[in-house]
Formats: C-alpha cells, sequence, structure tokens
C-alpha cells in the first residue's frame, strides 16, 4: 500500500508514557456530557526522559488541562494534543481534563453515543479518543475508575460497583486494561439476571440487561453465558474475574458486539430471543456470540495485543475458540461444514480479490476496516493448523504457558508463536508465514499406484496478491484416508507434512489401488485441485468415515454438475440426483448433516468457483442453472418428500437444541423442494400453522421461492410491525427472493417504506445489504443494483463511515466478470472515490479495490 496515511507495523514504538490509574467522571447529558479524566503518569522507562506527550482526542471541546493542579494553555488540533516535554516532570505526575462531547449528534456509533434514549460507548478500535484526551492504543493499559452522573435509572461501567447514590453509580475496574475495552452504558434498562459460582468459588451475579418490555426474550442469551463460563473453565482452565458480568442490548451497533471488560454491549438482535421471534440460526449466532465475547475476557482482555496489527492475536484465537465451543454445544461435524461454507464464502472470496491481506497485515489506513474475514475467520483456521500439528496435548501446553507467561500484557503474535515453539519444541519459522502471506494456496493433487504402493503427489502454489509477488511454500497439514475399493477405511486418518512446493508421500502394503480422502476435516484453507470423477465422488459420499470429507464429496458433485450446467447447458444426470436422494432418506445420518447435503451452492460460491478455474461467471445462467438443478431435486424426490417430513415432526412445543433444530431443517429443507411441484400448498399451511419464527420464516421463503407469498408476507408483516428484530427478516426475505430482474425495484421500493430506518445499521444492511448479496440480482446487466448500492453507501458515509466502508466489501468481486461489469463496477467504485468530503474509511476501501 502507498497511501502516505497509511500506518506501518515496522513504525511500532512502545508509548512515551505509562498510564497507572485513571479516574473518569462523566456528567451525562444528550447535547453537553461533560467528562473529567486524571490520569496518573509517569515517562515510560522503555522510552526514557525527555519526550513530548502526544494524547489522542477527537471531536472533544477542550474546558481545561492542568499538570499537578498547574494548568496549561495548549490547544488541540484535530487528532489531539501536545504536551511539550518542557512542561512535564521526570517523575511521576497527574494530568486532569475536562472535555464536553454530545453523544446525540454522534450518528457514526463510535465513542459515546446514543441509541434510543440510551448511552451507550464503542471504543474499539479507536473510540476511546472520542470521549477524552488519552493515549488511545492497546498497549497503555490502566486500571480505571469511573463515576457516571445522570438522571437515570441504571448507570454502568467496567468492573465491580463500588458506590452509588441517586442519580450516579461508581465503577472501579482492577485489572489493567486498554482503553477500547472501556464502555459505558445509561438509561432505562431492566435486568434478566442470574448466578454462576467459579471454580475457585467467586460468585459472579450476570445480568442481561435490555429495555422494559424485552427481559423475556433473554433466557437463551443467559443459559449460553452460564455454559461458556463452565467451558472456559472446564476446557481451557480459565476463570472469571470480577464479581459481576453485565451484558446490554442496543439496537444501533455497527457490528455483532463488543467484550468491554464485565460490560459486553450487544447489537440487540444477538441477545433476545424468544421462539416465536428466533429462528434456529438467530439462537446459534447468539450461543455463539454471547461465547466469542465471554472468552475474549481472556483472549483479548487480560492478555490483549500490542498494536492493531496484532488484531488476530485476539480475534482469530477468539474465534477458534467460540467454534470448538459450538461443537461441543451441538455437532462437530455440522459445526466444521458451516465454518468452511463461511469461510469460503467471506474470506476466500477477500483472499482471491483486491482487498486481500495478510492475517497479520503490515500496514493500513483505518483500522475499523480490518476486522475482516481474513483476521477473524482465517485467523482462527492457522490456530487450528498449529493444533493440528502439534497435537492436542502440545496445544494445551502452549496455551497454559500463554496464559501464565502473558497474563496482563500486550502481546504480538511472535509471543504467540514462541509459546508453541516452547512448550512443544516445534521450529515454527515456514509456519509463520501464515501470518505473513495473503492468498489462499492451491493444493493440486496426483496420485498412482504401483506394485502395492500408493503414492500422492502435491503441489502448492501461493499465488500473487496485492503487493506481495513473492511467497514462499506454506505449512500444510494434510488430513488423509484410504477406502478400499469395497468403502472400507484401510488408512485411518493420518496428518500429511508438506513443507516443500512439491511433495510426495507413501503408502505401501496396499491389496488394491484405494480412493483418498484428502485434506479431511478441511485441515487447512486451501483450494484443493484434483481431477476427480463423479463416480468416486459419489462413492465418497456413501462410504467417507469423515463427515466433512462425506458432505464435501456431495458438494463438489454438485458443483461439478453445476459448472456443467452453466458452461455447456448439461443436465442434471441420475448420478447427482440418485446420491443425493439416497443421502436424503439415509435415517442413519443426523438431519442436521443432510439438510446442509441438500443444500444446493449459492450462486456466489458458483462465481468464485467458475473464476478460480478460469471462466467468466455469467450471473444469469448460474442463476438460472441452479433453479434448474432444484427443479431437478424436487422432481427426483417429489415421492418420498412428504414421507420424510412426516418422519421429522416434532411433537411437543419448540426447543432451541441442535436436534430440534437439525430436524427442522431438514423439513424445512423438503418443504422448499415441495413447494417447487406442490405449487406451495404444503408450505401455505405450514406458515399458517407455524408456532415459532423457524418455520415462520422457512415457510415464507418456500413460497417466496416459487414467486408465491405476497399474502403470507402481508400477515407478516401486521403481525410483526413493532418488532424491529423480526421486521429485519421481514426487509432482507423480500429482497432476498426476488427474482433477479427485479431485485433493484423491490429494493429501491422498500427504502420507501416508512420503516426503512436507513440510519440503524441493522435496518441498512437487512435492505441494501440484501441487495449486494443477492448475486444475480446485484450483478444483474442493468446497473441498476450497482447505482443503488453505492448511492446507499454514500449517503451513509458522512454520518456513519465505518458501515459503508464495511459494506462497501459488496463491490470487491469486480475483477471476476466480463468486462460490461467490470466497467460498471469500476465506474461505481471511482465515482465513490470522486465524492468530496469522502470517509477515509471508505476510500480507503475503494482505493484498494481499483487497486
Ligand atoms: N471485538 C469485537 C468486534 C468489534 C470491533 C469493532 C467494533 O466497533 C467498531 C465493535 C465490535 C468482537 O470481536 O466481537
Ligand atoms: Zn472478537
Amino acid at each position: 500500500m502507498t497511501d502516505a496515511r497509511a500506518i506501518h507495523l515496522a513504525d511500532y514504538q512502545p508509548f512515551s508514557h505509562l498510564v497507572d490509574q485513571v479516574a473518569l467522571k462523566f456528567h451525562l447529558s444528550p447535547q453537553a456530557t461533560k467528562v473529567q479524566a486524571r490520569l496518573e503518569m509517569r515517562p515510560n522507562p522503555a522510552r526514557g526522559a525527555g519526550h513530548d506527550l502526544r494524547l489522542d482526542g477527537e471531536g472533544l471541546r477542550l474546558m481545561s488541562l492542568s499538570i499537578d493542579g498547574r494548568a496549561l494553555s495548549v490547544q488541540p488540533d484535530d487528532t489531539g494534543l501536545t504536551i511539550p516535554a518542557a512542561e512535564l516532570p521526570d517523575a511521576p505526575f497527574v494530568l486532569e481534563t475536562e472535555v464536553e462531547i454530545a453523544p446525540e449528534g454522534n450518528t457514526a456509533l463510535e465513542g459515546l453515543y446514543m441509541s434510543r434514549g440510551l448511552y451507550c460507548t464503542q471504543c474499539e478500535a479507536e473510540g476511546f479518543r472520542k470521549i477524552t484526551f488519552y493515549p488511545d492504543r492497546p498497549d497503555v493499559m490502566a486500571r480505571f475508575r469511573v463515576q457516571v452522573v445522570g438522571d437515570l435509572p441504571v448507570l454502568l461501567s467496567n468492573g465491580n460497583l463500588v458506590a452509588e447514590g441517586p442519580g450516579w453509580a461508581e465503577w472501579d475496574d482492577p485489572w489493567p486494561k486498554p482503553a477500547y475495552l472501556f464502555a459505558l452504558v445509561a438509561g432505562d434498562l431492566r435486568a434478566h439476571s442470574a448466578r454462576f459460582v467459579t471454580m475457585s468459588g467467586r460468585d459472579v451475579a450476570l445480568n442481561i440487561w435490555v429495555r422494559p418490555g424485552d427481559e423475556g426474550r433473554c433466557a437463551y442469551a443467559m443459559d449460553s453465558l452460564i455454559r461458556s463460563m463452565k467451558w472456559d473453565e472446564q476446557v481451557y482452565g480459565r476463570e472469571y474475574d470480577l464479581d459481576v458480568f453485565n451484558i446490554v442490548a442496543v439496537d444501533d451497533f455497527n457490528m455483532g458486539a463488543m467484550e468491554n471488560k464485565g460490560l459486553n454491549i450487544f447489537n440487540s438482535k444477538f441477545v433476545l430471543a424468544s421462539p416465536e421471534t428466533a429462528t434456529d440460526d438467530d439462537f446459534a449466532r447468539i450461543e455463539a456470540i454471547i461465547a466469542h465475547e465471554y472468552f475474549h475476557n481472556w483472549t483479548g482482555n487480560r492478555i490483549t495485543c500490542r498494536d492493531w496489527f496484532q488484531l488476530c492475536l485476539k480475534e482469530g484465537l477468539t474465534v477458534y475458540r467460540d467454534q470448538q465451543f459450538s461443537g461441543d454445544m451441538r455437532s462437530h461435524a455440522v459445526k466444521r461444514i458451516e465454518d468452511v461454507l463461511m469461510l469460503r464464502a467471506r474470506q476466500f472470496r477477500e483472499d482471491q480479490g483486491p482487498l486481500a491481506h495478510a492475517v497479520r497485515p503490515e500496514s493500513y489506513v483505518e483500522i475499523n476496516n480490518f476486522y475482516t474475514a481474513t483476521i477473524y475467520e482465517k485467523g482462527a483456521e492457522v490456530i487450528g493448523m498449529l493444533k493440528r500439528l502439534v497435537g492436542d496435548d502440545g496445544y494445551a501446553r502452549a496455551l497454559d504457558l500463554y496464559f501464565e507467561r502473558h497474563d496482563g500484557q500486550a502481546a504480538t503474535i511472535e509471543d504467540w508463536l514462541a509459546v508453541f515453539q516452547d512448550a512443544t519444541g516445534r521450529d515454527l519459522t515456514q509456519f509463520k508465514r501464515w501470518y505473513s502471506e495473503a492468498g489462499t494456496p492451491r493444493l493440486r493433487v496426483t496420485d498412482d499406484f504401483n506394485d502395492g504402493t500408493y503414492t500422492l503427489h502435491f503441489e502448492q502454489e501461493n499465488p500473487v496478491t496485492p503487493g506481495q509477488t513473492v511467497k514462499g511454500a506454506k505449512v500444510l497439514p494434510i488430513a488423509v484416508g484410504l477406502l478400499n475399493p469395497n468403502g472400507a477405511e484401510v488408512v485411518p486418518t493420518t496428518v500429511l507434512e508438506m513443507t516443500e512446493t512439491r511433495q510426495s508421500f507413501r503408502f505401501d502394503g496396499l491389496a488394491a489401488r484405494p480412493v483418498p480422502s484428502i485434506l479431511r476435516g478441511f485441515s487447512a484453507p486451501v483450494l484443493l485441485e484434483r481431477a476427480v470423477s463423479a463416480e468416486e465422488r459419489a462413492f465418497l459420499l456413501a462410504h467417507d468415515t469423515d463427515p466433512f470429507n462425506k458432505w464435501e464429496a456431495g458438494r463438489a458433485l454438485a458443483k461439478d454438475l453445476l459448472a456443467r450446467m452453466v458452461t455447456t447447458g448439461a443436465a442434471p444426470g441420475p448420478d447427482w440426483l440418485d446420491a443425493l436422494a439416497r443421502v436424503a432418506q439415509d435415517d442413519s445420518l443426523d438431519p442436521a448433516f443432510r439438510a446442509l447435503c441438500l443444500r444446493l451452492p449459492s450462486d456466489d460460491d458458483m462465481a468464485q468457483t467458475l473464476h478460480a478455474s478460469g471462466h467468466v461467471p455469467d450471473p444469469a445462467g448460474i442463476y438460472a442453472a441452479r433453479r434448474r438443478m432444484g427443479d431437478a431435486l424436487a422432481q427426483r424426490l417429489a415421492g418420498v418428500l412428504p414421507g420424510l417430513m412426516a418422519g421429522l415432526a416434532e411433537p411437543g412445543p419448540f426447543t432451541p437444541d441442535a436436534r430440534a433444530a437439525g430436524r427442522r431443517a431438514l423439513r424445512l429443507a423438503a418443504l422448499s423442494l415441495l413447494s417447487r411441484v406442490d405449487g406451495g400448498t404444503a408450505a401455505r399451511a405450514a406458515f399458517a400453522a407455524a408456532d415459532n419464527m423457524t418455520e415462520e420464516v422457512g415457510a415464507l421463503s418456500c413460497l417466496l421461492d416459487i414467486g408465491a407469498g405476497q399474502e403470507e408476507l402481508a400477515r407478516f408483516e401486521s403481525r410483526w410491525r413493532a418488532d424491529r428484530n423480526v421486521m429485519d427478516k421481514w426487509f432482507a426475505l423480500q429482497i432476498g427472493f426476488a427474482s433477479p430482474e427485479r431485485a433493484a425495484e423491490v429494493t429501491r421500493a422498500l427504502t420507501e417504506h416508512p420503516d426503512f430506518d436507513w440510519k440503524n445499521p441493522n435496518r441498512f444492511r437487512s435492505v441494501i445489504g440484501a441487495l449486494s448479496g443477492h448475486h444475480a440480482g446485484f450483478h444483474h446487466i442493468s446497473g441498476a443494483a450497482y447505482a443503488l448500492v453505492a448511492d446507499w453507501l454514500l449517503r451513509l458515509d458522512p454520518l456513519n463511515p465505518q458501515t459503508a466502508a464495511r459494506m462497501s466489501t459488496a463491490f470487491e468481486t469486480w475483477p471476476r466478470y466480463d468486462a460490461d461489469r467490470q466497467g460498471m463496477l469500476r465506474d461505481v467504485l471511482r465515482r465513490m472515490l470522486a465524492t468530496k468530503g469522502l470517509s477515509r474509511d471508505l476510500s480507503e476501501m475503494a482505493g484498494r479495490m481499483l487497486g
């Protein structure tokens, strides 16, 4: 990156000063909140004496500033203020400031802002500087004491409550933390409460704070929290460390949730759930995000990041931990398949386009643009590979050492790898390339069989990515199993360690040529390239003992077929139809797994796959082929669908557990196929009978998918008009199921709906994001959707640059398409870039996408 505004990892220096203790006092008021800060500071011995003191600060009205009680007249600039070394003692000193801020006008939702009358904060990554003057960087860790004054029923901050009275409360957080973990919440809230006794006997008060009326929708989040706390004790030996753990749900939030110490703040859609309002997917996501934020207490908070280049240190590890947790709570096989689907849909897409970047990037312009699938999901994959290479015991020893050695510190990827080297004796120099080199490796495989010896030949290619032309071979753990021609496993899962560009592995003493099952469990995040016949794929779908590869075989069969349908006009043949029919009816298989097998590859996935194999994807062609494929499957299964559905019926009330959810998922997959042959009769009945949101939305989707369901949509709207989270689904569904020709127009019409509150990120995402997620609609050759999405991003940008920039990744796939679409997409990006006053966030994104 050559942007002059860029910040570079190589420039890191410790901060000039240390902060030992922070005392903050907030007088809350929508237009003029007064923030008094008292910082106990001293020169940082690591830097020596005699440095100026630079404090970050943005949009703050400075009322007063003093050092050791002596007033100073320093003028802030746009990004902070500098106190010259001459004004600073060489010994500990106290710096006091008073500033004024206006939370009500804060539409960026960063710093202190208001969400429907509620005061709340978001400080990661650099929001604290919008609250007070401070060294806003993660390696400056301090203890915080916070007094909140305001005429409001609930006043919260980090740590333990130490004193309170009418209109004020004082909180003390005994654990030193970076400013990005600071939080404050105030307003009219009600608690859903419980208690948890930790393994050493600490009695912790747990509260989930919500708006009056929402108390009844907190039980699942609370249950997830308690299970997370127990799991982290049992699996990682990590115990909670305060007397209270508070979670608050807010309606206006740029991301999913935030791990502020002792006071997690959540997007309300990831907390509130009842069977009537939340789908099975919502329940699963709530469980995962509650766990994710809780797990950050150790991986992120107790051990934080030295600088933002190390973001994957906390995010990759915490995602890895929440994935393990969800697997333990539900099904490891199903969880792994879902995680890989998401990895390919988001991270592979990013890694193969102009926004590709390393898991640990070396420069950035706006850090908020780096909360990406690469940092999070590829960051987690890298940890999974490490664990595969050092084994479960090695991993456990390395993590114990990590917590022991770095508790209370701001650490780096070097620190992280050092604990693995020290605990296991393994040299990780080559492995470290996974952190510094972007791009999805391609792994080409051929094989031969001679005299009982079977040999697998691998070749890896590490493609060029923006700014990185030369790359070395990666360490690839390749999990392999071999089956004999009868389908019995003759070599159980073995992890081959590939370290060279080309490498072969031999298996001796085989009676017949085996069928290999390669990359079991998706043991490395690569594109596997191997010419495999449809028969062999069907064989693996039937016989593989590895559930991931069993699913993958069916998936590959579908993708091969779909690719032929798109490129040669082929029709679905009996091989795929019969193989899938067998899986659908195999009662020995988990219904959730069968539902995943029945899910057709998404259009965007097909476009990615076609592009990777040298084709120019045609969005309309892919859409039409996928519909034909679904129709063919529906015809093939028509006779068995009613019986399949009846066998999956759940008597009794709704439960959100994985078993019941899996049965519902398969039933709805069957209903969706059935709708294509019965004109929607069964789906209409299912909609009318639904007593839970999974089935209500599921049945409605089946109807919309066949171009019906208008009456049901209207009924849904009148039933749920008052519920924001449910209404987000109503908006998104109509766009998601619109025909490609109509998607932009449906979206445009919905932007005129009185409930299209575009300043609310959830609503904006459920409308504008739904259009950019509709592959054939977004890429419709008219260009109407490109223009509509761009117009809305430009409208949002001045108010909420973070969300506008995140959503601009809709355009990252432009290099895949034909010249007409490329031209339109690049024009749109150029138009954005040329917009006067464009935010740093969006201009960095548009600039990088254009290359
Ligand atoms: N650390 C949070 C993610 C997050 C990042 C930035 C935010 O505001 C801009 C909010 C949340 C997590 O990993 O959950
Ligand atoms: Zn996180």
